[in-house]
């Protein structure tokens, strides 16, 4: 399992130096700065390449770019509205210029709209850390009280819509602004940062698109981007949605193993693979993390490995971003059953058995809580993720393991 490390370039708060003490194997990053539907011009990529090569005393820092998370697909290719035909040829540009950089894994999404979305950004838990969380009531108050969107309180169960009211009720106008903020203006790693304006605009865009047809223009884009990718020997991995069940009542289609298994065998390549967020796919209790691992493992290219913990057993419910080996994942089981999938790979001779992983998101812990780095991707944090995680795979991937576990 390669640990990687997503770094959000120059203006990121965590530092190439702060990786190599976190001992980062390699980087996942993307060109933030290219509005979504813009080719990656080669200049712009190979910039990237040599600040992730660099130290801050400019020496050479033995890091390189190995992952590009998020290469977005726009919002006019999952509609099939405006520009949608120039967008696949740009991407398709983006493939076969960071191909010619020598990159081959690329991470993107499809969900409408919204990228991953949370309520509260800094949510204290017992130990003084915080993290980050997706309170179901609030999400609604926000849809139902700031957005106004009609007939949001229909997409609700009564209940929520009740707790949803009391939330509202008891917010004063800056707690309301935080909401909507949290909710719409763009987290990290999004295409875009939105006003309340905006989203509205957006989602009379979707009217009448609905779960089925949206899957429809998803299977049309791998159709034509696949095909190019293969050639490439490149990779494509498809984030799940964050959270993974429909929000503002657009459909959301990348949720679960049956979403994931439609879109892998819709068109069956290696370069059409799955990135699995085990945070993202662990707020619904539904997901079997072990299980999708074991039966779609060859598909996978990437991983995201954080925990989190439900606050209900409801699907859609709450949550919050739980320490790595803390939540209701069972990180070791993961963890064996990715080990299990490299040794598969190794066997069949796959040159791709080393599959990269990033400790994603952390808490934010001692000094973090001063440095205000990207919500959801502090340091110490994270690098505490980090160390959990190869301390575990250290354990596991020990030729004596079992024995030393049998010995009396
Ligand atoms: C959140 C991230 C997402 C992810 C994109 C992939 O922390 O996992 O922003 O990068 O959804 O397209």
């Amino acid at each position: 399992m390669r640990q990687t490390w997503r770094w959000f370039g120059p203006r990121d708060l965590v530092t190439v130096d702060d990786m190599l003490e976190a001992g980062v194997e390699g980087v996942v990053s993307a060109l933030h700065h290219v509005p979504t539907g813009i080719a990656w011009e080669p200049a712009e990529i190979e910039k990237r390449k040599s600040e992730i090569a660099m130290r801050k005393d400019g020496s050479p820092s033995g890091l390189l770019w190995e992952v590009v998370e998020s290469l977005p697909v726009s919002e006019d290719i999952k509609k099939q509205k405006g520009d949608w035909r120039a967008h696949y040829e740009a991407y398709k540009t983006s493939l076969r210029n960071l191909a010619d950089a020598g990159l081959a894994t690329v991470c993107y999404n499809f969900m409408p709209v919204l990228d991953w979305t949370r309520t509260h950004l800094n949510w204290r838990v017992e130990s003084g850390a915080t993290c980050m969380r997706f309170d179901y009531p609030a999400f609604a108050a926000f849809d139902i009280h700031i957005l106004n969107r009609a007939g949001a309180a229909q997409d609700y169960p009564e209940e929520i819509v009740d707790a949803a009211k009391a939330a509202f009720a008891a917010m004063d106008e800056a707690e309301q602004e935080a909401l909507a903020k949290n909710v719409v203006f763009g987290l990290p790693g999004t295409a875009d940062s939105h006003s309340l304006e905006d989203v509205r605009r957006h989602l009379a865009e979707y009217d009448g698109i609905s779960h089925d047809r949206l899957r429809a223009n998803f299977v049309d884009f791998l159709t034509e981007i696949v095909p190019v990718a293969e050639e490439l020997g490149m990779r494509l991995c498809c984030h799940p949605d964050d959270p993974p069940f429909g929000l503002l009542g657009l459909p959301r289609i990348m949720s679960t193993e049956e979403d994931y298994r439609h879109i892998t065998e819709a068109v069956n390549s290696p370069a059409n693979g799955i990135t699995i967020c085990t945070g993202s796919l662990g707020s619904r209790p539904d997901n079997d993390l072990q299980d999708m691992i074991d039966r779609l493992g060859d598909k996978v290219h990437l991983l995201h490995l954080r925990n989190v913990k439900r606050e209900t057993d409801r699907c859609p419910g709450s949550f919050y971003e739980a320490e790595h080996l803390g939540g209701d994942t069972d990180m070791v089981a993961v963890i064996a059953a990715v080990l299990r999938e490299e040794a598969h790979r190794k066997e069949a001779g796959r040159a791709d058995w080393n599959i990269p992983f990033r400790p994603d998101h952390g808490q934010n812990i001692l000094d973090d809580h001063g440095r205000n780095a990207q919500p959801g991707y502090p340091a110490i944090g994270r690098l505490k993720g980090l160390a959990e995680l190869r301390g575990i795979i250290t354990a596991l991937s020990h030729p004596d393991a079992r024995q030393m576990l049998g010995r009396a």
